[in-house]
């Protein structure tokens, strides 16, 4: 049956019964490809079934679908023509695991970030009506990503505009963890509600709640079974907020799916459809543990076991490192944007219930709490992934910086982190916070560092950001730890050729270029850079005027980061005739493929890095 689905027009050819073998088969085949080359599996198991009604009651890209998080749209690639391709999934110059509008028209929209769905549909939907147009714009969102305050803000927005537009809640019970809140509260209480079914929607209700009747829809009541009996629209807080709610549906049946479909379809105004479905569906091991296969590497599918063998990771080296600076210092709380796992948090929270806080996909609402915390004395430490931080800009500037209270900002998954793509890269993060005033900006270069900068922070006394990459800590063994001062840099290596001036992971592969570079009798100072602010100014303004020969290297953007600092500490210095080079990311988003790749492409290799300080300073002897 897949082999034969190129199109949406092929599924909707389709029987029920086909559709149904269709979801077995599509299942069968994500399992496949994500096994070998890693991906969001739970999430897309879990809407095999409402993709396939989607596409067989709306028409794209006539029809818009925004997909929240855009993490599920595996299925909805398979459908739209990119069965094949879904192979080259994640992979460099493959497709995308993401919506992506250039590599499909049927995606409308680009997501990765959570919660963005419903404000995006609402502004087509407003689009659509100053244009005189007429089409479905439909926002498919999780129940995590509903806690979201963008899709609460859109929420708000929505019932009041009355703008036809369809929410799709697809309610699994799970954000990457079980979800959390008062909305998960009110959600589990719509659970309990007879589910519905095409044969227990009342005609005469029906008739008279919906005010607008197309004459589809008369067909769809008509067709309906006798006996009918009750209308299953509670009348609680979506109804109230100005939504028409329908619900709640089973997200794997494809008949009752379909039928609610084309039901919202005639509705004129805002309505939400409450899908419930299982996360990790048919695949009996992800069904068990939907957190562990929410997000995956390469797989065994026979035993769910990971390919690769599991080493530790900065994140985990933090949550270790926490647990035993919390049992010093009862002050310190974790926070946690509902990423306990992912930023290395579960032993925290296993052993400090209390004094651990998972508040939902809502990073703003995580510094703005923390910053509340800080306040009243406490010591908040809130790792959050690089590119998330991105929402909470302002909480870091008015809330946390202006009132310079101490918290701890982990900045998780900084750098490039490979398959997840541009959505998901973390080059941003030093050039948004080096505005800043009052904040430390720290990196470290090992898994020793990390531990020792996290004991420094949670002393310091002031916002502090600590920026770590994705997995494991670089083979490099360094020879010595100097303890870490405010504003202090190490000096690894002295030399009186050039200097090196290195942040975080970056500081590694400096030492093995210097160490390169030393059997040519080119003597390179290395400089650990430490603190991006306050910048050792100093300690790099006396190795440049040594050497006359700086390079920098970062991972991050090329603006406002390392090389920015380091540039400007020339010109404010008045250091001349200064031979100055800039390894950073260029002023774009990096799209997915491994670390490994992108480095080599936008020469943050050492081959490439070692090749340009050579030229450098052969150009200076060739001068001289
Ligand atoms: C702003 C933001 N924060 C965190 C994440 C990481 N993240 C990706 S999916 C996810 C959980 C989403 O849960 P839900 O919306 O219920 O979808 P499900 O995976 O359960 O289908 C999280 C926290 C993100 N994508 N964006």
């Amino acid at each position: 049956m897949i082999e034969k689905i190129n199109s949406p027009e092929d599924v909707k050819k389709l029987n029920l019964q086909e559709k149904e073998q269709l979801a077995e088969e599509i299942r069968k085949y994500i399992l496949e490809v994500v096994s070998e080359n890693g991906g969001h599996l739970a999430s897309n198991l879990g809407v095999v079934e409402l993709s396939i009604a989607l596409h067989s009651v709306f028409d794209l890209p006539k029809d818009k679908i925004i997909w929240d998080v855009g993490h599920q749209t595996y299925v909805h690639k398979i459908i739209t023509g990119r069965r094949e391709a879904l192979k080259t999934l994640r992979k460099l110059n493959g497709i995308a695991g993401f919506p992506k509008t250039n590599e499909s028209e049927t995606d409308c929209f680009n997501t990765g970030h959570s919660s963005t769905s419903i404000s995006a549909a609402l502004g087509m939907a407003r689009a659509r009506d100053l244009k005189g147009e007429k089409h479905s714009v439909l926002a498919v969102i999780g129940d995590g990503a509903l806690t979201g305050g963008m899709a609460l803000e859109a929420l708000n927005d929505a019932g009041y505009s009355q703008s036809k537009l369809t929410v799709i809640l697809n309610d699994n019970e799970m954000s990457i963890s079980k979800n959390i809140g008062g909305l998960n509260m009110l959600l589990s209480k719509l659970r309990t509600k007879k589910m519905y079914t095409k044969s227990n929607v009342s005609i005469k209700k029906m008739l008279n709640k919906i005010p607008v009747i197309g004459k589809s829809l008369v067909k769809i009541i008509r067709r309906a079974k006798r006996g009918i009996k009750q209308l299953i629209i509670p009348k609680m807080f979506f109804e109230d907020i100005g939504f028409r709610y329908l619900g709640p549906v089973d997200g794997h049946n494809i008949e009752q799916l379909e039928s609610l479909l084309k039901i919202s379809k005639q509705l004129d105004g805002p309505v939400i459809i409450h899908v419930l479905t299982k996360k990790g569906k048919g695949y009996e091991i992800a069904e068990k543990n939907p957190d562990r296969f929410h997000a995956t590497g390469p797989f065994d599918i026979k035993t769910g076991k990971s390919k690769k063998e599991k080493k530790p990771d900065y994140s985990k080296i933090m949550g270790e490192t926490l647990v035993e600076l919390a049992h010093e210092n009862d002050k310190i709380v974790a926070i946690t944007a509902s990423m306990k796992d992912g930023t290395g948090l579960s032993a925290f929270a296993k052993e400090f219930p209390d004094r651990f806080f998972d508040i939902g996909i809502a990073e703003q609402h995580a510094l703005g709490l923390a910053a509340g915390m800080a306040k009243e004395g406490m010591i908040p430490v809130v790792p959050i992934y690089s590119s998330f931080y991105q929402r909470a800009y302002d909480q870091v500037i008015h809330d946390i910086a202006m009132q310079q209270l101490p918290v701890v900002m982990c900045v998780d998954r900084a750098g490039i982190v490979g398959a997840d793509g541009e959505t998901h890269q973390g080059t941003l993060d030093m050039a948004f916070f080096r505005l800043v005033p009052n904040v430390v900006i720290l990196a470290p270069k090992n898994f020793e560092e990390l531990k020792e900068m996290l004991e420094f922070a949670v002393t310091l006394n002031k916002p502090v950001v600590i920026r770590y990459p994705r997995g494991g800590e670089d083979s490099y063994h360094f020879k010595m730890q100097e303890k870490i001062v405010l504003g202090k840099a190490e000096v690894l290596k002295e030399g009186t050729d050039i200097t090196i001036v290195a942040i975080g992971k970056t500081v590694a592969r400096a030492m093995k270029i210097a160490e390169k570079l030393e059997k040519e009798e080119i003597q390179a100072e290395v400089i650990n850079c430490r603190f991006l602010k306050p910048l050792d100014t100093q300690t790099i303004k006396e190795s440049i005027e040594k050497t006359k020969t700086v390079i920098t290297i970062e991972d991050g953007t090329s603006i406002n980061g390392l090389g920015t600092a380091v540039e400007e500490l020339i010109i404010e210095e008045k250091l001349e005739n200064i031979d100055f080079q800039k390894f950073a990311y260029p002023d774009e988003f990096i799209k997915h493929g491994s670390v490994e790749e992108l480095e080599k492409i936008y020469g943050l290799d050492e081959e490439n890095i070692l090749k340009k300080a050579e030229e450098l300073i052969r150009t200076k002897c060739s001068i001289i």
